[in-house]
């Protein structure tokens, strides 16, 4: 069934290939002049800070099951696919069975499982169609942006097709100049989130698959030449020097971009070489560094050179700060410091389905915030980037990670180019956000040989794409008697360690917790990324009774006695802020289809163990920075 799902794949794209040569100006002409090829998604960095037509709102959609939008009754590719968006009589016999404009619509940005009752399950093929007005200007280029489609993802402008995109939860671009014209334009997009077993993820994991376009949608305008992606950051070597670089896309080698800081009135020309990068360096005389309880942002423009026919611009906020490891400290701007967390799924308070809103968002931080955490994991695949911003501007640590998750197929070449093309997104978005210091090549990974030496690889891509950074995993430990033992050998790849245990859940008691006791193989900081246990809210008995929760208060209070005993330990996630939607979840009246492991219940309601925690944190009882 899989195999078939990828042909689906492959052979969309042929088919797409088909009516491309036969068009007279094909998609992506721009990108590729020499193959008429589709073009290749690209990022482009700040883009929530460009000008561009939102397509968010009503998307009509279809439901396609046996992907009858391109295949007929022998399995062969129909002559008209879906993505035309025909109208009757426009085929030479008049016959269209189908009809966008009379379908229904479901939201943009949203999953479909939570929009639709009989869409709660499904995993297949969905099309989504919208009209939109556009004007196409001389001397400007026009992308489409997709903020994240699960799982993977087709786009069909006018009938032609332009680009594909496997994974889930990074942001893709697609030019699309070459097919738009004056007026009325439209967008079908096929979405499909069939869980896949060379997938990143794979099939197995313990959160909802939510299908479809889940994050905004636009169309975005550039000039010819324009910026696609920067990086700015203070230097640790000296903690003082912003240093970086600019690429322009369709520069002259020598075309000038210039950098300002006002406020710290900074600014700075540099000259691209021939790969369109302009190196950058700027030397403030103060500079107040970005942190927890002083979340600095300075507003940075960016622009291309105004002599040029139509200028670039762009402003960012970023903040300045530095971080690394020393011995078993996590240093932030020189200073230890211990990561207060919890970790956080994008699922969406009160309604659930996927987190997609400002106030999704925000109610998330507040709540962090509230427990009295200066650092969030965001698991287990990269979230939306307004969460990243918002972590920015409250000054909240964050962990990212791809959804290197469980038994990936280490063996497959292939899904290694997945995992890196999603470790490349996620770093491409996000490396301009202070907030984030740590980036995570996996979760809870087999360990073997062949994993090691695939995930070693992540880890020096991830140190490779950003030497500023931290980089992370969430291992699996395994036990002797009373002793947990980290000594899975990823751990050489990383700079910190990253563990999780469920003492107190999936095995013993929460009796059993304080007794244990800690064998680290390596001489780095720590971090207990996962640890908790069930609860429903409002159900309440013994300590020892699961379910109930006292018995998770029970663990947390044990836990923490715990923690306290491990000297590297740098900071903690436990798991998880929130009760989260999981298909693997089936107890009847206490999990109902939810991993039961939040501080807080789907409806926000807060447990016992959400004070208990608070109160560690507040008074903090809980871990040092060195
Ligand atoms: C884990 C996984 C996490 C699960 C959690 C659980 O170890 O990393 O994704 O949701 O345990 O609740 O079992």
């Amino acid at each position: 069934m899989h195999a078939d799902r990828r042909s689906f794949l492959a052979t969309l794209l042929l088919s797409a290939f088909t009516l491309l040569s036969s068009s007279a100006t094909p998609a992506g002409a721009q990108a590729s002049p020499s193959t008429g090829a589709l073009t290749q998604p690209t990022l482009l960095v700040d883009i929530d800070h460009r000008s561009a037509l939102p397509l968010d709102g009503d998307w009509h959609y279809i439901v396609d099951p046996y992907q009858g939008g391109i295949y007929d009754f022998h399995h062969h590719i129909k002559p008209h696919g879906i993505f035309e968006n025909l109208e009757a009589p426009a085929t030479p016999n008049g016959l269209v069975e189908y009809d966008f404009a009379k379908s229904p619509t479901i939201k943009v940005p949203g999953d479909w499982n939570t929009q639709q009752k009989s869409l709660y399950y499904y995993e297949g093929l969905l099309w989504y169609q919208r009209n939109f007005d556009y004007t196409p200007k001389p001397g400007t280029r026009a992308f489409f942006h997709i903020g994240a489609a699960n799982y993977r993802s087709n786009l069909f402008v006018n009938g032609k097709h332009i680009c594909d995109h496997e994974g889930g939860f990074t942001p893709f671009d697609c030019e699309i100049t070459a097919v738009l014209h004056p007026g009325r334009n439209f967008a079908v997009i096929a979405v499909d989130n069939t869980r896949i077993a060379d997938g990143v993820p794979t099939l197995q994991t313990d959160w909802w698959n939510y299908g479809g376009l889940t994050r905004d949608v636009s169309v975005v305008t550039v000039p010819t030449s324009f910026v696609d992606d920067y990086e700015l950051h203070l230097s640790r070597a000296d903690h003082k020097t912003i240093e970086g670089y600019v690429h322009l896309v369709d520069a002259a080698p020598g075309a000038k971009v210039q950098v300002r800081i006002p406020e710290l009135n900074l600014s700075t020309e540099a000259a691209v070489d021939a790969a369109g990068k302009a190196a950058i360096t700027l030397t403030p005389s103060a500079l107040t560094l970005w942190a927890p309880g002083h979340p600095k942002l300075y507003e940075v423009e960016i622009a291309t050179s105004a002599s040029s026919a139509t200028q670039d611009q762009l402003t960012d906020e970023i903040g300045l700060r530095t971080v690394e490891v020393q011995g078993t400290k996590i240093l932030l701007n020189g200073e230890p410091i211990f990561l207060h967390g919890i970790a956080i799924h994008a699922e969406a308070p009160k309604r659930t389905g996927r987190a997609v809103s400002e106030q999704d968002i925000n109610t998330l931080l507040d709540w962090a915030q509230e427990l009295g955490a200066n650092f969030v994991r965001l698991a287990h695949y990269p979230h939306d980037q307004r969460m990243t911003r918002e972590t920015d501007r409250r000054g909240i640590l964050v962990w990212s990670e791809i959804p290197d998750y469980w038994a990936l197929h280490f063996d497959d070449p292939a899904v290694k180019a997945k995992s890196e093309q999603q470790l490349g997104e996620m770093i491409r978005r996000d490396r301009d956000k202070a907030s984030v210091i740590l980036w995570s090549v996996a979760n809870e990974t087999p360990n073997n040989p062949v994993r090691t030496e695939y995930l070693t690889s992540m880890a020096d891509q991830a140190r490779l794409l950003d030497p500023t950074r931290l980089v992370s995993a969430a291992l699996l430990v395994r036990g002797e008697g009373n002793t947990k033992i980290v000594d899975d050998p990823l751990g050489k790849a990383l700079d910190v360690i990253g563990t999780n245990e469920y003492i107190g859940w999936y095995e013993k008691t929460p009796g059993d917790i304080a007794n244990t006791t800690w064998s680290i193989a390596y001489d780095k900081p720590l971090i207990m990324t996962e640890f908790g246990g069930g609860a429903k809210a409002g159900l309440h008995g013994s300590e020892h009774t699961r379910w109930t929760e006292e018995y998770q208060a029970n663990l947390y209070r044990n836990q923490i006695v715990m923690l306290n005993k491990i000297p590297q330990l740098r900071g903690i996630s436990p798991w998880i802020l929130m009760d989260f939607r999981s298909p693997v979840r089936l107890l009847p009246g206490v999990q109902d289809d939810f991993n039961r492991k939040g501080l807080i219940s789907d409806q926000g309601q807060k447990k016992q163990a959400f004070f208990t925690l608070q109160k560690a944190y507040r008074e903090n009882t809980l871990g040092k920075a060195e």
